[in-house]
């Protein structure tokens, strides 16, 4: 008992300096920013876990969004309503996609577009949709039913829905674009037999807008994707296709990330090759995209163990991963100028 008492009080402290460390480092650093450009560094807002959790929360309370539900459609509405709300244009762009099973699907992808009279762009982007199955479930009896889709699908939404309400308190210097790309998780499942294995059956969303973009010719000087950013003890690693897009832009963004504290989070070591919607925006739209995506190097499907299963709800979202990752994208787009 007491070693253990002993233990929490001597991590406290550690931890209790280095809050202060980086609240040191942090003004420090803005002042010498403000000398450099005056007029345009805008300071780094302060991101709210609180606010991001309620909206992942929200969108969880709808039900499982799939494609072609009442649920999804729903959704669709409060995700377009909240950017509204925030002062972003909004565009929704509609599509009838085709699934690996050839469901035609009614999708949508949720456009928020930022200081529009600024031609230099980010664009900040996660999919909005839940699988329909929990291929990976361990119970065999629920893995044809929808998921919750908490971590995967509306922690991404949820974190960029809190940096739109922050864009909205204090205008950044570069243009933003956040989209919310649709039927990403509608992916032929691995283990299906007596089926030929279909190719680009993932990311249906992102496919579409990479070759339709909301505005003609559409680049940005780079993208970032979050997808899975919300499990407790998250680990980001390099994603491999990131880091042949634009390893420097990588590398930047978890050198950030450190400076400002949140280390523990995003490891510098190689991760996977995940085949997300980045691959198609990069792809299809010639800017890079980088992924800031949970990796499990020791589990066998390289996710977390709740991935594609009735585990992934509101009890896998943790407060502390989504600040580390939302302020960190802050951080990143406020030292944009
Ligand atoms: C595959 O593993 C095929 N796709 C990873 C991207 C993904 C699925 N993200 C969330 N769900
Ligand atoms: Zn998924």
């Amino acid at each position: 008992m007491q070693m253990t008492l002993k233990h929490t009080t001597a991590g406290l402290t550690i931890l209790v300096s280095l809050l202060f460390f980086s609240c040191d480092f942090k003004k420090s650093d803005s002042s010498t920013t403000q000398t450099k450009s005056a007029k345009q560094r805008v300071s780094t807002p302060v991101f709210n876990s609180d606010s991001a959790y309620h909206y992942i929360e929200t969108q969880v309370n709808f039900g499982p969004r799939v494609p072609n539900t009442a649920e999804h459609a729903a959704c669709a509405d409060y995700l377009a309503g909240e950017l509204k709300r925030f002062g972003a244009e909004v565009i929704v762009q509609e599509a009838d996609l085709v699934a690996f099973d050839n469901t035609v699907l009614k999708a949508k992808n949720i456009i928020g577009q930022f200081n529009l009279e600024n031609p230099k762009r980010i664009l900040l982007c996660a999919h909005w949709d839940t699988r329909p199955f929990a291929d990976y479930d361990k119970d065999p009896e629920k893995r044809n039913s929808p998921i919750d889709g908490a971590n995967d699908g509306a922690s991404g939404v949820g974190v960029l829905l809190e940096i739109a309400r922050q864009i909205n308190i204090s205008k950044p210097s570069i243009g933003i674009d956040i989209i919310f790309f649709d039927a990403e998780d509608y992916g032929q499942p691995a283990h299906i037999d007596l089926q030929e294995q279909k190719e680009d059956t993932w990311a249906l969303g992102s496919q579409y807008w990479g070759k339709n973009p909301h505005t003609p010719d559409y680049r940005a000087k780079y993208g970032i994707l979050l997808d899975m950013v919300g499990a407790p003890d998250a680990y980001f690693y390099y994603e491999q296709h990131s880091m042949t897009y634009q390893p420097d832009l990588v590398r930047h963004i978890w050198d950030i990330a450190h400076e400002i504290g949140f280390g523990y989070h995003f490891k510098h070591d190689m991760g996977g090759w995940i085949t997300d919607d980045h691959v198609y925006v990069t792809n299809l739209r010639n800017f890079p995209c980088i992924d800031i995506i949970q990796y499990n190097p020791d589990s066998q499907l390289g996710f977390g163990d709740y991935w594609h299963t009735h585990d992934d709800s509101m009890k896998n979202i943790n407060k502390n991963t989504l600040n580390a990752v939302g302020q960190t994208v802050l951080e990143v787009i406020y030292r944009e100028v």
